[in-house]
């Protein structure tokens, strides 16, 4: 019988370039046909030929409460007959950013956006305009998003700056980023040495989730927090994946750090487009009107995306969330591991909050090139296994995973009996 993923994926490749409307959505990593998803509940979501699946990528961060959750979807119903965008003011947008500058206290002020990329984007633009530098430190392995100025890997050497990851980005545009190791605090010593009165901003991923889950060392942004206050550059913390992730306050919180900027996207719109970035009021006062840093969106703020999102801050809220968040990721990751190791494969896993990562390496990797010397081919024929087992894992080795707060013990329990039979297959 034809399939109707199949189908609709022969279809979608005629009018849309591979098929997709994002890269990792294509199944490319691990071969076969992405699925088509018609709809989605708690912690499941259904394909188009009606199987079902435990969903663990959760829209990549945002459906934290689950999805569909009916206090959510009562939001975005009576926020939508009120009117679906008015490129004006509303008080949806008042108390959104009352409740992030609450719930993260190093963002005094907040700017609303829709994706996170216009976020990190704006956030670069803000920290050199303030600076009036143009140098900017990012790490191999953070994804931010897909500006210019981002989409870079590291050059040749410690001091070179990078090489443009993508057709289309002048080299001239990538010629101020400087590409450094990864939880290594001694290269960030050295870089700030040589040239640290000309570096605007550095910024990380302080949970990185975009080369799986790889945590950074407290070592590692404490070095970071010291050298940016030291020679006046702005500490950006990209919190778009972790932030209300790995907890209330964001990975900032579970480190102790103050970053002087935070990206935040994902949660904060519960699954509809808001993102965020915000930080010391003095940086925020240099975004126009008030100062010379120019930046705009028609969809900014808009009041569906802000119900949904302002909805789904106050459920993570609920006592004892994060603790039931942190528990069920745990008992995941501790059952696949336990599974793996009878089955004999080499195994490992991590988790923080409600993000985890799972590794076909001996240990937890700590930074890009631990990450990718894990065996890929592994991973792939596990993600299939999973798959056909109606488990959903994200369809690449060099993702982070995510809980949402339903799933319960059976769900668990159901994705660690399917990771038997899948670790059994890889013997
Ligand atoms: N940026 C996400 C991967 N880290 C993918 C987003 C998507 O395809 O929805």
């Amino acid at each position: 019988m034809i399939s109707n993923n199949d189908t609709l994926f022969a279809r979608a490749q005629l009018t849309t370039p591979g098929g997709v409307n994002s890269p990792v959505r294509a199944f490319r990593s691990v071969g076969g046909t992405p699925r088509f998803i018609t709809r989605a509940e708690g912690p499941y979501f259904w394909d188009a030929d009606d199987r079902r699946y435990i969903d663990y990528i959760g829209s990549w961060g945002p459906a934290i409460v689950g999805h569909a959750h009916p206090t959510v979807i009562k939001a975005v119903q009576d926020a939508a007959a009120r009117g679906l965008s008015f490129g004006a003011p509303t008080q949806g947008e008042v108390e959104i950013a009352e409740e992030i500058c609450k719930l993260v206290p190093s963002i005094e002020q907040v700017r609303l956006v829709s994706s996170g990329t216009e976020a990190t984007m704006s956030a670069l633009r803000l920290a050199r305009g303030a600076t009036g530098r143009d140098k900017i430190v990012k790490f191999e392995g953070c994804y931010h998003g897909h500006a210019d100025s981002l989409l870079v890997k590291a050059g040749s050497g410690l001091l070179t700056f990078g090489n443009p990851t993508s057709a289309g980005v002048p080299e001239d545009f990538v010629k101020h980023t400087l590409v450094l190791d990864y939880n290594n605090a001694q290269q960030l010593e050295d870089a700030f040495k040589d040239m640290g009165d000309q570096i605007a901003c550095v910024i990380v991923e302080p949970v990185a989730g975009n080369m799986n889950l790889v945590r950074a060392t407290p070592e590692f942004l404490q070095t970071m927090r010291r050298l940016c206050t030291q020679y006046g550059t702005v500490l950006i913390f990209d919190e778009v994946m972790c932030g209300f992730r790995v907890a209330l306050g964001g990975a900032q919180a579970l480190y102790d750090i103050k970053p002087d900027i935070t990206a935040l996207g994902k949660v904060i719109g519960g699954g509809l487009p808001v993102a965020a970035f915000g930080g010391r009021a003095d940086l925020m006062g240099h975004m126009a009107p008030l100062g010379s840093v120019y930046q705009a969106g028609t969809l900014s703020g808009n009041p569906v995306a802000v119900a949904a999102g302002m909805s789904t801050l106050k459920l993570i809220q609920e006592p004892g969330f994060y603790t039931r968040l942190g528990t069920q990721t745990s008992k995941l990751v501790n059952g696949l591991s336990a599974a793996a190791k009878e089955a004999g494969v080499t195994f490992s896993g991590d988790a923080i909050g409600g993000m985890f990562g799972l590794y076909f390496a001996a240990a937890v990797p700590d930074s890009y090139a631990t990450v990718m010397a894990s065996n890929k081919d592994l991973f792939n024929k596990f993600f299939h296994a999973m798959l056909d087992a109606g488990v959903y894992l994200a369809p690449s080795a060099f993702e982070a995973g995510f809980v949402s707060a339903q799933h319960d013990d059976a769900v668990i329990e159901a994705t660690i009996a399917a990771a038997r039979g899948a670790f059994a297959q890889l013997v």
